[in-house]
């Protein structure tokens, strides 16, 4: 049975951004919902566990965390890999992926100015980099005689998702010279037609 989805974040690029590309790479219909700034903690209330983004099925189930519904979606729509193995790899890619996104909002959340631009210039040139690395070296080691450009196996999958927004969200798109397979995967999203087209309307 098709389920009625309705995503509830902030009107700002942040975690709901991957799961919105997941929809839209399978061409899911749902509510896009989005709360001001000065509502969100009015809207928190509803969410089970106080935070944003959740997710609301059939109008009736709520459900919180960010990437337990990433993870519902990439299943759901068989971008969760062909077998345990390769979703086991996607695992590794994902949560590599999440790591370097919270170091990412560690520096951002900085408030003292000056500090904070000490933090991201080490992010972006010293810490992003060891886990790029990461990221390059578990796409080599993964791909067999049959180069496909996917991070894992022969499409697009969570993990392709997750390098993209990575990149994004940490301003790393001028960091990739090193990582020719990342680089491969990040294009790989961009070559999907119906994210790009989501990209191109997203607010
Ligand atoms: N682990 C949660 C954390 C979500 C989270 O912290 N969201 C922020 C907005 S990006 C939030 O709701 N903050 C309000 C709060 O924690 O009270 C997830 O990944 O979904």
């Amino acid at each position: 049975m098709a389920h009625k989805y309705k995503l509830t974040y902030l009107g700002v690029r942040g975690r709901g951004e991957s799961t919105m590309m997941l929809l839209a790479a399978h061409g899911e219909e749902y509510e896009d919902y989005r709360v001001d700034l000065d509502k969100a903690q009015e809207e928190t209330r509803k969410s089970p566990q106080g935070t944003l983004p959740y997710l609301t099925i059939d109008g009736n189930t709520t459900v919180a965390q960010w990437m337990a519904i990433n993870r519902y979606f990439a299943r759901e729509f068989s971008m969760y890999g062909q077998t345990n193995l390769e979703a086991l790899f996607i695992d590794e890619i994902v949560d590599t992926c999440v790591t370097l996104l919270e170091q990412a909002e560690k520096a951002s959340a900085i408030r003292d100015e000056n500090k904070k631009k000490e933090a991201v210039k080490t992010f972006t040139h010293e810490i992003a980099h060891k886990y790029l690395r990461f990221l390059e070296s578990s796409i080599v080691s993964r791909v067999g005689e049959k180069e496909t450009g996917f991070a894992v196996g022969s499409k697009l999958s969570l993990a392709d998702i997750m390098i993209f927004n990575v990149i994004e969200t940490g301003r790393l798109e001028g960091e990739l010279v090193e990582y020719p397979r990342v680089t491969v995967s990040r294009e790989k999203v961009l070559e999907n037609e119906r994210i790009a087209m989501w990209l191109k309307i997203r607010p």
